[in-house]
């Protein structure tokens, strides 16, 4: 093989790679989202192991552990804390690959939290750009200071997401995800 066929096959490879971490389980009239990880088999929860989320889904309500969310498309990007104050590299699931695994996928959803906080969360919003529920923060679990260990973070950009119209949307201590009735 000549040296341009190795070059033209590695560029082949790269880009099936990254179109397949693109798009993900998501039809292709989704906008793509570049993802750190691509989704891994579900691990099967472990006796006694914690729920960190409860989904209600379109079949009822699916009960994810860490590892579980962990397995799922994995989103990652820098963005500063709008009350923290402070910048991390998040990484965790996007709301859309959320709903979507519950079955309501464009559709508005409410985030609930375990200090009995909730808001929603518009499907223009989390359908178009990688709103995430974090679950680390620089590679380490989100502590209870930081407002883990389930956290929703917006990307940097748009800047509107950081605007005051969007601070509602920064919810910290996600226990719950529902579609708004
Ligand atoms: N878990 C939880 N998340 C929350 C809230 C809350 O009370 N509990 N308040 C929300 C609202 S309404 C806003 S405006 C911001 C509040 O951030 P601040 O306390 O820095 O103003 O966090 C959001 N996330
Ligand atoms: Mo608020």
């Amino acid at each position: 093989m000549t040296l341009p066929h190795l070059a033209r096959l590695a560029l082949s490879v790269l880009l099936l790679h990254s179109a397949a971490a693109q798009t993900w389980g998501a039809p292709a009239s989704w906008k793509p989202f570049t993802y750190a990880r691509a989704a891994q088999p579900t691990p099967v929860r472990k006796p006694g192991e914690r729920i960190m989320l409860e989904l209600d889904g379109t079949t009822g309500t699916l009960k994810l552990t860490l590892r579980q969310l962990q397995a799922m498309p994995a989103m990652r990007y820098a963005t500063l804390h709008r009350q923290l104050k402070q910048t991390f590299t998040y990484q965790g699931v996007t709301l859309r690959d959320l709903a979507a695994r519950g079955g309501f996928a464009g559709k508005d959803l409410r985030v609930y939290a375990s200090n009995g906080y909730f808001t929603t969360i518009k499907a223009s919003d989390y359908m178009n750009e990688p709103i995430m529920l974090a679950y680390s923060a620089d590679g380490q679990a989100i502590t209870t200071l930081q407002k883990g260990p389930l956290t929703v973070v917006l990307p940097a950009q748009p800047a509107r997401l950081h605007t005051g119209e969007y601070s509602a949307a920064w919810v910290w201590y996600v226990e719950r995800i529902a579609p708004l009735k």
